[in-house]
């Protein structure tokens, strides 16, 4: 036992050294390595195969210039990255997020992560992650369209709908595919599903736009199911209002629960008699404005400075919704303390792993991103297979699927965690289960 947890204490030593100041991405692969040190025990083979040094070595980054133009014609230069982390299941997937705060440190950790989720979901889709530095907020959209285009210049030499196929994330959504999509096309002559995430009327998938915030609410339906409880008559706080936080509403309401709260990254805002989701999506969808400018229509409504304190808002289930590290083991026990039940994470790492520590040690059901998120890239994995198929699917039948793919990610990781003696933990569950199928993928497909 002591030799295989050194093999593990090995591996890390190495990836901190060999990356050095990429905090989250240190952060992504000691919380995966905890997990893994049940399942290297029961299989030798995995470290003589040299699974856990390869598995962390991206098998390819890029990272290039993106030079383009704003409305005044002066010249900006950002960085953009895209990171093939592994084919070992299938063509390389997953978002770009373009953002401030983007650095390669970020976009490793999403690519890792990335892995072991899309493994998750069933479907055949290795893992990748993009991005860029740029900020998206208070450009115009032809200072969008530019941008895209110029990223797109240089990404369209490394994907493709059999190599790897990107989608959205913070700060990409379906107007920033639609620019990459048009550049693409225009570009290599190819109308295919190298992005997911497209307009319905060109290629994209009904229930694409909704599906991780909805695929969320479906995996905490079955924690809260295992307790005998439901979404029904319970109190809801969803942190962000972006594309996965508005669809987690949605759903939530659906199931029967109220959302009291939501936020953007200057604030929150709180309503005890609920947040109206039309208003939301009508400041954030349409006209791309601040969360605080909520409370001018709703008078019962009260807007607070600062974001991350919305997890002081008494709940029964904690839905983070927005970015990495938002929930700190001071909040989890604030949480914890206002009798909250349960926590999906709908954002990658949304939690600290001092904040997982917490929920677990207090019996709150917490669904890891990797598992509680994968309704998104799950379902582009299901509009890629209508792309290869020339055919689209009714919203219904997404849905279903979806439906059925996040209850099937919910027993994967619950027996994963039983097989391996930690029934109930979840975080445990979801990182055995996403990584038996792939290491078992790289033994079968030999050093490569
Ligand atoms: P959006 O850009 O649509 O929304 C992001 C939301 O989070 C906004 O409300 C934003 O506020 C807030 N936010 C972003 N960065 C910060 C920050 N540093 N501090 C505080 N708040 C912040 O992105 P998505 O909804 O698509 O993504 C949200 C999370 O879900 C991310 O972690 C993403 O990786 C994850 N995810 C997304 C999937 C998808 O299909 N889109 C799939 C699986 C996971 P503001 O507008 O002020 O920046
Ligand atoms: O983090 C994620 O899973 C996403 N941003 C969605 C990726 C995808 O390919 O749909």
């Amino acid at each position: 036992m002591a030799g295989k947890t050194n093999y593990i204490e090995r591996v890390l030593e190495t990836v901190k050294k060999r990356n050095p100041g990429e905090t989250e991405f240190h952060q992504a692969v000691s919380e995966v390595f905890e997990s893994l040190k049940f399942v290297i025990e029961k299989n030798p083979e995995f470290e003589q195969a040299a699974i856990l040094e390869r598995i962390v070595e991206p098998e390819r980054q890029i990272i290039f210039r993106v030079p383009w133009q704003d409305d005044k014609g002066k010249i900006h230069v950002n960085r953009g990255f895209r990171i093939q982390f592994s084919s070992a299941i299938g063509p390389y997937k997953g978002g770009i997020r373009f953002h401030p705060s983007v650095y390669i440190g970020i976009i490793k950790f999403l690519g890792f992560e990335q892995i072991f989720k899309n493994s998750l979901t069933g479907l055949m889709m290795g893992g990748a992650k993009g991005g860029s530095d740029f900020d998206p907020k208070g450009k115009s959209d032809p200072e969008i369209m530019r941008f895209c285009q110029s990223f797109m210049n240089e990404l369209c030499r490394h994907i493709g709908a059999d190599t790897d196929v990107p989608a959205g994330d913070i700060g990409v959504g379906g107007r920033e595919i639609g620019y990459m999509f048009g550049q693409w096309k225009k570009l290599t002559s190819l109308f295919n599903g190298v992005l997911t995430g497209k307009g319905l009327d060109f290629g994209g998938s009904l229930a694409r736009t909704e599906a991780t915030g909805y695929g969320c609410v479906y995996f905490c339906e079955e924690m809260l199911k295992d307790k005998k409880e439901s979404f029904n008559g319970k109190t809801v706080v969803v942190s962000g209002s972006g594309n996965v936080a508005i669809y987690a509403h949605e759903k939530a309401t659906e199931l029967g629960a109220k959302v009291v709260a939501m936020s953007d990254s200057n604030g929150y805002i709180y309503d005890k008699h609920g947040i109206d989701l039309d208003t939301v999506k009508q400041l954030k969808e349409v006209e791309r404005k601040r969360i605080k400018e909520y409370v001018k229509e709703h008078k019962s409504a009260k807007y607070t400075e600062g974001s991350f304190d919305i997890w002081n808002v008494e709940c029964d289930v904690a839905l983070p919704c927005a970015t990495q590290n938002e929930l700190d083991e001071k909040a989890a026990k604030t949480l914890v303390k206002n009798g909250c039940i349960a926590v999906a994470e709908g954002a990658n790492m949304p939690c600290t792993p001092e904040a997982v520590k917490v929920f677990l040690e207090n019996k709150i059901a917490f669904g890891p991103g990797k598992a509680a998120n994968a309704g998104g890239v799950a379902t582009s994995g299901l509009e890629m297979a209508q792309d290869s198929q020339r055919l689209v699917w009714s919203f219904e039948e997404v849905d279903k699927k979806l439906h059925q793919i996040m209850i099937n990610i919910y027993k994967s990781a619950k027996e994963a965690a039983k097989e391996y003696g930690t029934p109930g933990n979840l975080v445990n569950g979801a990182n055995i289960a996403g990584f038996t199928k792939v290491a078992r993928a790289m033994m079968a497909q030999g050093l490569v």
